[in-house]
């Protein structure tokens, strides 16, 4: 086991609260807690985010909702505040357990009559996901006046809120309770909490705006410790009938229990989720450490509460991109749950069979057939993604942009999750009938979508936008061709397979369809790698790209009027040229490796690489993939760690144009697990058994892990080149 599994913030900066509030959340699926301190209001973006509850808000963005904040809480000693930022601290530091998702705080206040300390710790339930446990300890040098004030902040952060009306607080034998209803659809959300002290104390309870709070009053003696425990309960109309009665059910009974049996069956339900995915890795702490921490933070936001649920693009941080869904759970983040938790890989798998309605609708939408799923998908594949998804930095106008109508890679990203998640568990009851119809619809979708000129031999696939989003609109786009290509061919197999197992939905006629999307397949254009001249080998992103003007990234980025300023779109100083946000090309040979020799492989990896702003967090991942398949692992060893490191380090993008995007990085997380397991690591499967390969980088001697591959857990040790696969 690892040394140490604490990351440690010492000293206090106040601008650093957006980014230690990523890198120190815990959750549990159910909802995200931001990591920041229990005195923040909503400017420095505290949020106890709710998966899979949205709601719109006047002319707003549909965003999911924060729930009122039970972890609200700050000191009075001798009748004055104490609290960061306004009140200096003679030593402060924080950060977060990540084997056990326990957040914890330090801080020592100088006071004119002495020091005082408060610790404070909390964490997501993982085995009630619906239960915070907090903990408060105070101590003094001198006999000091303490009241902990603490309690509930009504007064949430917001994108686009505020999302909560008819807000009502209650009080009851020392339980809080706040109960709201969501704007759009009337979702009742109710948060209860309750304390309990180590010491002979009168709890009052009073009401400042909108936060509800607890007073308890000591004397403190100098030397001694004093405790309180706080539990807190969320509950939403989508969990129960009557969530105000559940919480206050639950508050009860859970305060009853008391923090150390909360905290020893939550710590209980991580040593078993790590018991099958921690990673070890010999002669490379730092990169052990970073991806653990890594896995720490998909496994705090896999919805494994329900049957039917994704994750969304910034986990379970904030409202960023609208807590929506994108194709980075499939492409990203499938793979760590196929081989660590088969079990939560199909909950998010099964919802997307289960929004396959919101992409028919989508598709038909712009008079395409099949299914064309949601770039920025929300609950019923309803797309959130804006026409106007990007604010102008200089006119504070909204910019069209074509996500939404354009990515038309996604539901192949949907396909492929669906086929992953079939050949890596071997679990084909995910393909019922409602599973079929939702790979088929993907490929009727892409056959909608054929061109053809009569002069030519193959179809084409105009107007998308590839991964790189700096180029909208274009043609026959590589990586959108493979893809589609790719989910044509899984729907004859699908329907060949749905037609032996019975499982085939009455309305398709199977023979007619595989003839279609087989025809389709072998016709469809896919750029070739350049044959001869100085870009032999280097497949073009999409047509016209290599006529674009072929200036540096330091060329580029000296264009910019401006900081935050949008690179892509009409306008965008890379639109024009061969910059490319994310890999594009890269991915897609990436994905399939097999199909081309490993020079061409590398001459698309140097070609790229330079022109490749990497202003996504999934770029990294890509390029560290393919560069353990050309076989220099010690080049995709800092692309590794850079998304390794995606919440660990400060220098993401938070900015796209005037809209904020900060927030943690799940794809990222997921990218670096594939590095180390995949590329690194070398697994594998070949005729059906799995297989290990590794390819390690200088730093690294030896990793062991564990893999599931259908239905079977895996112990994998490799040690320099010597490696074993063991059934566990
Ligand atoms: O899905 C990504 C996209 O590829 C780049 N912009 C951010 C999205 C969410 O992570």
């Amino acid at each position: 086991m690892m040394p140490e599994w604490v990351i440690l913030e010492e000293g206090y900066a106040e601008e650093n609260a957006p980014s230690l509030g990523n890198r120190f959340l815990v959750g549990n699926g159910y909802m995200g807690v931001r990591g920041t301190l229990e005195e923040y209001e909503a400017d420095k973006l505290p949020a106890v985010n709710l998966a899979g509850i949205y709601d719109k808000a006047g002319d707003g963005w549909r965003e999911p909702i924060n729930a009122p904040n039970p972890c609200y809480a700050y000191l009075k000693v001798d009748g004055e505040i104490y609290r960061l930022p306004d009140r200096e601290a003679k030593s402060h530091k924080m950060g977060v357990d990540y084997r056990h998702g326990i957040f914890f705080r330090e801080t020592v206040w100088h006071t004119q009559r002495g020091n005082i300390k408060l610790w404070t710790e909390r964490f997501a339930s993982m085995s009630d996901v619906h239960v915070l446990g907090m903990r408060y300890r105070v101590c003094a040098d001198f006999h000091a006046d303490v009241e902990l004030l603490t309690g509930i902040d009504s007064a949430v952060w917001d994108l686009n809120g505020p999302h909560l009306e008819r807000l009502a607080m209650k009080e009851r034998d020392n339980t809080l309770l706040v109960y709201a209803y969501t704007h759009e659809e009337d979702i009742p959300v109710a948060v209860a909490e309750k304390v309990k002290a180590d010491f002979p104390t009168q709890i009052r309870t009073t009401v400042k705006g909108e936060k509800m709070l607890h007073r308890i009053n000591l004397i403190t003696k100098p030397g001694e410790e004093y405790s309180i425990e706080k539990t807190a309960v969320v509950y939403t109309g989508k969990d129960c009938k009557n969530p105000e009665a559940e919480a206050q059910r639950a508050v009860e009974a859970k305060c009853e229990e008391g923090y150390d049996a909360l905290l020893a069956a939550h710590v209980e339900r991580w040593e078993e989720l790590w018991k099958h995915s921690e990673v070890t890795i010999l002669g490379d702490e730092s990169a052990m450490r970073a991806v653990n921490y890594s896995l720490y933070h998909l496994h705090s936001i896999a919805p494994r509460h329900t049957d039917s649920l994704s994750i969304p693009a910034r986990g379970l941080s904030g409202q960023t991109y609208k807590g929506a869904v994108f194709w980075d759970t499939e492409m990203f983040m499938l793979d760590f749950f196929l081989m660590t938790d088969p079990a939560t890989a199909r909950i998010l798998m099964k919802y997307r069979i289960d929004t396959l309605e919101g992409a028919l609708k989508k598709a038909a939408h712009y008079g395409f057939e099949g299914a064309f799923y949601a770039w920025e998908s929300q609950e019923g594949g309803f797309d959130a993604c804006s026409d106007y998804n990007v604010t102008d930095v200089f006119t504070g106008r909204p910019m069209r942009t074509f996500f939404k109508d354009k990515q038309m890679h996604i539901s192949a990203a949907v396909a492929y999750g669906i086929l992953r998640y079939v050949e890596w568990t071997k679990d084909i009851t995910i393909l019922d009938e409602k599973g079929v119809r939702t790979v088929v619809e993907c490929a009727r979708f892409y056959y909608s979508l054929l061109l053809k000129h009569l002069n030519k031999p193959y179809y084409e696939i105009h107007d998308v936008i590839g991964p790189d989003e700096y180029h909208e609109r274009i043609n026959n786009n590589g990586y959108t061709n493979r893809m589609a290509k790719f989910t044509l061919e899984s729907a004859v197999e699908v329907l060949k397979k749905a037609k032996q197992n019975g499982t085939l939905p009455k309305e398709y006629d199977a023979e007619k369809l595989c003839e279609e999307f087989e025809d389709a397949a072998r016709k469809l254009y896919l750029p070739k790698p350049q044959q001869d001249g100085e870009k032999k080998g280097v497949i073009e992103q999409f047509d016209g790209y290599f006529t674009l003007e072929d200036a540096s990234l330091e060329q580029v980025r000296g264009r910019l009027l401006h900081e935050k300023e949008y690179w892509g779109g009409a306008y965008g100083v890379a639109s024009h040229t061969q910059i490319i946000k994310q890999a594009d090309v890269v991915t897609w040979l990436n994905l399939f490796s097999e199909e081309y020799d490993v020079e061409t492989l590398r001459e698309n990896w140097e070609y790229y690489e330079p022109r490749t702003e990497h202003g996504s967090s999934l770029s990294a991942g890509m390029y560290a993939m393919l560069a353990c398949k050309i076989g220099e692992p010690d080049r995709a060893y800092p692309f590794f760690l850079k998304s390794a490191m995606a919440d660990l380090q400060a220098g993401g993008k938070e900015w796209a144009g005037l809209i904020y995007i900060g927030g943690t990085h799940p794809a990222a997380a997921g990218a670096a697990y594939m590095t180390a397991i995949r590329g690194f690591g070398g697994i594998t499967i070949e005729n059906g058994k799995l297989v290990c390969r590794p390819s390690l980088p200088k730093s690294i001697q030896g990793m062991q892990f564990h893999v599931f591959y259908g239905g079977q857990e895996y112990e994998v040790n490799i040690e320099g080149n010597e490696s074993s696969v063991k059934a566990f």
